[in-house]
């Protein structure tokens, strides 16, 4: 039996049946259909479109790749409401702030050790600037010189340039100079600007966060996108974010992957607002496989979303779980994840995508094969570390 024959049994309306119909046979589906898809489309049908697109894609092979992460603080100058990580300047008695000194003694802990990649994000601290941060990044090369690093998000850079006075295009021509190689999708939240206003209005607006990407790109630095949902925001702003991606996307090509984070309530602004459930997260990847055409890769951030729904979203669309990570990463273990020491070691990580019925595949940051853990599998004693 074809899918489309399939797809019928599920009881879908036409409607629906004709948007599967255009995006199995590699046509864009619009706004509209976007929106009808969320509305309308129960978690079967929508699986079964998404998995079809990203096996299309992606055959059996699920990514992950060998990573740590560096915060340098979580003193910020913003307030998001949906934010359990910051401390604001005037609570600065509960926040961290490492020096460099205390960096570069993270990143030597990885001399010799596997890893492929830094993620360096933090709060937005007034006193950490731009050339700050370029000279930190070329001593982390210094001590790591093989290492990518993805670095800050457009929040973050956008107040570093307004700061050092440079407009983005030289701001990151400096970071890029001093060695980053890549920035991670965090800050894009929601772009509609009502329901940005509500949640984060004192932070870079959403035209500034396109614009640092678009010119990221035209520099050769490739990027990520995040979309933060389950939170105030409808289907239609959901649609709308993703639709203002997907037209920078057909402009620069720069994105690597697009990274759905749920909203967690924790110890925040926002702790009044309920948390959405695992069918609402399972819809949303993989309505983000379908309208995401030209994006290759969907991910599940497993320290937020949880190792157990992450293994549920290969089959809904998602081809990446990120990586390794360590326990250093505090944003999500501080805003009520499941995940409270978010370290997996590469074993479990190979065990977790085996488990779901795939081929675990270790990859650089730019997607380029590591290793296929089908072909070389670990021995079944081995337990490599992160
Ligand atoms: O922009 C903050 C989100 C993001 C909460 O590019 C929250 O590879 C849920 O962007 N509930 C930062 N989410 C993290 C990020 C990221 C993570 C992993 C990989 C990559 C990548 C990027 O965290 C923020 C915000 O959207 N966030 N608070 C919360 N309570
Ligand atoms: Fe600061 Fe980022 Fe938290 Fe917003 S989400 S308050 S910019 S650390």
């Amino acid at each position: 039996m074809d899918i489309l024959s399939l797809l019928a049994k599920t009881g879908a309306s036409t409607a629906l049946l004709d948007i599967a119909n255009k995006a199995l046979s590699g046509k864009r589906i619009n706004t509209n259909e976007g929106e009808l898809l969320f509305a309308q489309g129960s978690l079967g049908f929508l699986g079964l479109i998404a998995d079809s697109i990203r096996t299309e894609k992606h055959g059996q092979y699920v990514y992950f790749n060998r990573n740590f992460h560096i915060e340098p603080t979580n003193i910020c100058v913003f307030d998001c409401k949906f934010c359990s990580y910051s401390r604001l300047l005037k609570h600065r008695q509960d926040g961290w702030e490492l020096n460099e000194e205390e960096i570069l003694n993270i990143v030597r802990s990885y001399i010799g050790k596997p890893v492929t990649e830094v993620h360096i994000v933090g709060g937005v601290h007034p006193k950490m600037g731009l050339m700050y941060f370029a000279n930190l990044i070329k001593k982390v090369k210094e001590i790591l010189p093989e290492i990518h690093v993805k670095a800050f998000t457009a929040v973050e850079l956008e107040y570093m340039c307004r700061k050092a006075g440079v407009d983005f295009a030289e701001g990151l021509k400096i970071l890029k100079d001093h060695g980053q190689n890549s920035l991670p999708g965090g800050g894009a939240e929601i772009f509609d600007e009502a329901i940005r206003a509500e949640i984060c209005g004192d932070k870079c607006t959403s035209e500034q966060w396109l614009e640092i990407h678009r010119t990221a790109h035209n520099l050769g630095m490739p990027s990520n996108a995040t979309m933060l949902y389950g939170h105030v925001e409808t289907y239609a702003h959901r649609i709308d974010h993703m639709n203002r991606l997907r037209n920078l996307q057909d402009e620069t090509g720069g994105f690597n992957t697009f990274i759905p984070l749920k909203f967690r309530n924790q110890g925040n602004q926002m702790s009044h607002i309920g948390e959405v459930s695992v069918i609402e997260d399972l819809k949303n990847y993989a309505v983000s496989r379908i309208f995401m055409d030209n994006f290759p890769h969907l991910k599940a951030y497993w320290p937020m979303i949880g190792r157990s729904v992450a293994q549920l979203s290969l089959a809904y669309g998602v081809n990446d779980i990120d990586g390794t990570i360590d326990d250093t990463t505090k944003i999500y273990t501080m805003a009520g994840s499941e995940e409270q020491s978010p370290s997996l070691s590469t074993a479990q990580l190979v065990d977790l995508i085996n488990q779901a019925g795939k081929i675990p595949v270790e990859r650089d940051t730019l997607y380029n094969f590591i290793r296929n853990y089908k072909d070389q599998p670990l021995a079944p004693d081995v337990e490599l570390i992160s």
